[in-house]
């Protein structure tokens, strides 16, 4: 008997090409939602590090389009970590870690998280974990923390949450929290 996860979960992926609109760029992979269905995909799949002229790796609770005009994301926001000088394979890592931490429902305000995304580029790398409530300063710290603790970006490093409105009005960031040899800190 295959294990059930709580939610069930899409996996989309997008290949950069400069010539199409951001929304044609989006595919989903697959749908999963029991353990064993989670790393039959995860095995059929590229990492994220491989496809040469970059892609975007996404997963949402199914149901939820991973996009800021989705209405389960539009009133909420991303912790986003800019990472640099990581090797390909730490990674490839990262993004594991991150899929585990979602459909492993490892954070208290699980329910508020709707997906993550890694996004490699020559030159930018980022990974963001997207939830449904930029004004529950609570569960976004929470989260927060519990990503410091559960992935592996590194010892020291930053993590920022914007609201994707506050993005588009261009105001400030929100929230951030600064690790530095693996102590957190909140600003
Ligand atoms: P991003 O992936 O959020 O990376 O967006 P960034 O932090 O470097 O901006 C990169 C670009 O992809 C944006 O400027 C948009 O053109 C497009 N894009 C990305 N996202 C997540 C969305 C989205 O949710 N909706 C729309 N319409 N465009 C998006």
């Amino acid at each position: 008997k295959k294990h059930q996860l709580q939610n069930t979960w899409t996996l989309w992926f997008l290949e950069y090409d400069a010539s199409k609109s951001w929304e044609d760029l989006l595919s989903e992979v697959d749908s999963f939602s029991t353990v064993e269905d989670f790393w039959r995909t995860y095995y059929r799949i590229k990492p994220p590090s491989k496809p040469k002229s970059g892609c975007d790796y996404m997963l949402f609770k199914k149901g939820i389009r991973p996009m800021w005009e989705d209405p389960s994301n539009i009133k909420g926001g991303r912790w986003l970590n800019v990472v640099d000088n990581t090797s390909k394979a730490d990674l490839d890592i990262i993004w594991l870690d991150v899929m585990l931490c979602l459909i492993g429902e490892a954070c208290d305000h699980c329910d508020q998280i709707c997906g993550a995304s890694i996004r490699i580029r020559r030159k930018v790398k980022k990974v963001s974990i997207w939830t449904n409530n930029g004004k529950d300063e609570e569960a976004i710290l929470e989260i927060g923390h519990k990503l410091c603790e559960l992935v592996r970006l590194g010892s020291s490093y930053t993590l920022q949450y914007q609201g994707h409105m506050e993005v588009f009005m261009g105001s400030e960031l929100m929230y951030k929290l600064k690790v530095e040899n693996g102590v957190v800190t909140t600003s």
